[in-house]
């Protein structure tokens, strides 16, 4: 067996969440590599607007029975998984956010005669098990679907630690990294992509899936600590749970003028790139994939200092990690860098060269031994 040519399932969620991303990603990267990728979710993947080759979309729809209580997603998934490996012979069903994927991927591997059985790879990505997982209601499943995947992968070293010491009796994790496409992360070619209005104003940017573990309020209060010495602008992007919290954050420092929302957005990279620095104030994170995304742009980020980003950011080349919520520490961060014309050029030109170790050229080969070695 070589290692082109495979014919791989991915299954992920859909929409706008890190996790999501990185199987919408990698199933692009790995079908430019000459695999055949089917993507088997209840949506197209998030940022998969256009037709892309060697890429087929199995959808999961979940029956609407008025006997049950909750929809059976789970069940309806682990079908459609058995009826796509079998019908296009998949040799591999890679799973992102490990509940309820993996379960229903170790279902359809049983409803599989043996000969017809994907090996079955779980990525875990962060929530799925130091939140979800950990529960108790869950702890059980999820500690079988670790036992039972026959691979396990983790986004960081961080991520691996605690998915260790929640699951001791887990298998083997192995770390594989988040990845970013160089070529459509890059900095912006034209001053043209700054944002309208900006002008010499510090611009930050924070993109995220707005759940209170991503403090997003917390950027709004940095904008104001910034603004409070240098005239300053914040963008953000993406929706979720917190929005209402934000807006009133916005309201209450009478920063209407100075934030723009733009909701989710299929051409964040052109944005991020007329951005000065990248703010991720979460409360865990166990990679931040968001934070590279800026960084591949040119764009220095200033994060907590939680979880995974110690591997992403190092102090001072391409962004700083504060201690979560320290607000006076990230506005002072920002305006380190955004001091002078030669600190920020400086300060840009690091995070994109601390980008180019995530590059998705050097990471989605470390996914294909992962099957080659699966598979043998
Ligand atoms: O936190 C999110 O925005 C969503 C979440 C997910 O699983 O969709 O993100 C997690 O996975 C991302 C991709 O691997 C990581 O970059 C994020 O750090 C991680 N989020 C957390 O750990 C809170």
């Amino acid at each position: 067996m070589t290692t082109a040519g495979l014919n791989i399932g991915i299954t992920g969620y859909a929409n706008a969440g890190g996790s999501g991303v990185v199987a919408g990603e990698l199933g692009r990267q790995l079908a430019r590599r000459g695999h055949t990728i089917h993507f088997i979710a209840d949506a197209p993947p998030f940022r998969f607007a256009h037709f892309a080759e060697h890429v087929q979309y199995h959808e999961v729809a979940v029956p609407d029975c008025p006997p049950l209580k909750h929809p059976p997603y789970t069940l309806a998934l682990a079908a459609r998984m058995a009826e796509v490996s079998r019908q296009f012979a998949l040799d591999i069903l890679h799973v992102h956010y490990a509940l309820p994927h993996a379960a229903a991927g170790i279902l359809a591997q049983s409803i599989l005669d043996r000969p017809q059985r994907p090996k079955l790879v779980t990525t875990l990505h962060g929530t799925d098990v130091t939140r979800i997982g950990s529960a108790a209601s869950l702890y059980e499943v999820t500690s079988f679907c670790l036992r039972a995947s026959n691979a396990v992968t983790a986004v960081s070293h961080s991520l691996q630690r605690a998915a260790l010491d929640r699951f001791p009796d887990g298998a083997r994790i192995e770390v594989i990294p988040n990845f970013v496409d160089l070529e459509t992360f890059a900095p912006a070619r034209s001053p043209g992509a700054r944002a309208r209005d900006a002008g010499d104003d510090v611009l930050l940017a924070h993109v995220s899936s707005f759940r209170s573990v991503k403090r997003p309020a917390d950027a709004v209060r940095v904008l104001a600590a910034v603004n409070a010495t240098r005239p300053a602008r914040l963008i953000l992007i993406g929706d979720g749970p917190e929005m209402p919290a934000v807006v009133r954050e916005v309201e209450q420092l009478g920063l209407r003028d100075r934030v723009q929302m733009l909701g989710q957005r299929l051409d964040v990279q052109e944005i991020l790139s007329g951005c000065d620095v990248f703010l991720l104030p979460s409360a865990e994170e166990s990679f931040g994939l968001a934070a590279l995304e800026a960084m591949a742009c040119g764009v220095p980020a200033v994060t907590s200092d939680v979880g995974g980003l110690a591997e992403l950011i190092e102090n001072g080349n391409g962004g700083y990690r504060v201690a979560s919520g320290d607000i006076a520490a990230m506005a002072g961060r920002v305006l380190d860098i955004v001091a002078d014309c030669d600190t920020l050029e400086l300060q840009r030109t690091e995070a994109r060269r601390r980008a180019a170790r995530f590059d998705a050229q050097l990471i989605v080969p470390m996914y294909e031994d992962l099957y080659m070695r699966t598979l043998t």
